[in-house]
């Protein structure tokens, strides 16, 4: 076969672009070059529907090794019991949990995406908000936290059956063991989707969930540093308090719920590259390694926090707990949208963002959201943040003036050639 010199011409292309920028994104992170070999490997071609040691094809030998120590690893990396590694995505963790817990129509409650919620906790336009009945809480008005009172109203209200925490948008911890007890009070299951903070949990930096959500669910590739992918996990596997069923009508583990609504319930066969990459990510994060790493995304978010409050910027809640801020630029005069599209002429990518009680749409946004996983997984340490930050105040000052952007992204480009990424590859 020849070489397909279109697509391999865009890969290289790329990279360039992933080295010569400041990436911002919050969701977004650098993996290992041993998990994307991983993920680029011969497990691709392996069907295995089903679970180690059960599946439904032969040949499994193998792959049924990977995958039990992507799990163990996994247990190891939270201390828990149950972890099913094959979801695809975040969002197909989430649906297989739904699947499990949940029947068509039943009631819900998840922060309001406008307020930094995930999409798939009940958004209209989402499975989550078509299947199901969902209710919404939000943050309060004046600090920008999570509004427990507002969440316990709609609990009792709405009497949800599920009641989902976690953000993609939002810079404090969770009190987790306040939403359990709203919970308890109206007989709901909680699931914390802890897909952003993931990594600076593993490493003790933020509130454990697991002591008080049924369920856990995260993506794999924002700080976990992993390849593209989902989790389900839980402490103990044996926790059904509402004695839910399977189709049959049998009461069964919560385990072999969620297992069923993975498989055969939302997914056919799993991804044994990506979850090879899994297991390779998990052993990372089990390293001192990774544990510095995650200390140090918090330190840089924290100084471009002070940083940024310096410059006069807004950011909601006043500060940062984990790896982002999000930012009101409304006292900057210029929208989310705008700020988005400035910056990333200057090769620095973040994502415009609604804030709390946005006047704007979802397309223009009053907000920007700015994370530091993948700048610190490059090297950056806290002093390197000024300079970030002097950059996009830069150009969010001067947002239609091209010569100062073009200004400002060469000394982007300059400043990123000192961290080096993907050296073995070649550009
Ligand atoms: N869309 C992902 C994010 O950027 O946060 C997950 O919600």
């Amino acid at each position: 076969m020849a070489r397909d010199t279109v697509v391999f011409d865009l890969i290289r292309k790329e990279l360039e672009r992933q080295r010569h920028g400041i990436e911002l994104i919050a969701s977004e992170n650098f993996t290992s070059l041993q998990v994307m070999q991983a993920m680029g490997s011969v497990m691709t071609n392996k069907y295995a529907e089903g679970y180690p040691g059960k599946r439904y094809y032969a040949g499994c030998e193998i792959v049924d090794q990977t995958e039990q120590l992507a799990i163990d690893r996994l247990k190891q990396v939270f201390n828990i019991e149950y972890a099913n590694v094959q979801p695809h995505s975040g969002a197909q963790a989430n649906a297989a949990v739904a699947l499990a817990v949940l029947k068509a129509g039943d009631p819900t409650l998840g922060l309001d995406l406008s307020m930094g919620g995930h999409l798939t906790h009940g958004a209209a336009v989402n499975y989550s908000g078509k299947l199901y009945q969902p209710h919404f809480y939000g943050v309060t008005r004046e600090e920008g936290l999570i509004d427990y009172e507002m969440m316990a109203e709609q609990a009792k209200k709405h009497r949800p059956k599920l009641i989902f925490c976690g953000a993609s948008a939002y810079s404090r911890d969770w009190d987790y063991a306040r939403v359990r007890q709203i919970a308890d009070e109206v007989g709901a299951l909680v699931m914390a989707d802890i897909a952003h903070p993931a990594g600076l949990i593993a490493k003790k930096l933020l509130k454990d969930p697991f002591d008080h959500c049924h369920i856990v669910t995260s993506t794999t590739h924002k700080t976990l540093r992993g390849p593209r992918g989902g989790i389900i996990m839980m402490r103990k596997d044996f926790e059904n308090p509402f004695g839910l069923t399977d189709v049959k009508g049998n009461i069964r583990m919560m385990s072999n719920l969620l297992d069923m609504a993975v498989f055969p319930g939302t997914q056919g066969g799993p991804l044994e590259h990506v979850i090879a990459a899994k297991a390779v990510a998990f052993g990372e994060i089990l390293s001192d390694e990774f544990t510095q790493y995650a200390g140090q995304v918090v330190k840089n978010a924290q100084a471009m926090a002070a940083a940024l409050t310096n410059l006069g910027y807004q950011i909601i809640s006043g500060g940062t707990d984990n790896h982002l801020v999000l930012i009101d630029l409304r006292n900057k005069n210029i929208s989310g949208k705008k700020a988005e599209q400035a910056l990333v002429l200057a090769d620095i990518t973040a994502n415009k963002n609604m804030v709390p009680f946005d006047d704007k749409s979802a397309f223009v946004t009053s907000g920007i959201r700015l994370g530091v996983p993948a700048v610190t997984t490059r090297g950056m340490k806290e002093n390197d943040m000024q300079f970030v930050v002097n950059c996009i105040d830069k150009i969010l000052m001067n947002a239609d003036d091209t010569s100062i952007i073009n200004a400002v992204k060469k000394k982007v480009n300059a400043f990123m050639t000192q961290f080096v990424l993907y050296p073995e590859m070649d550009a």
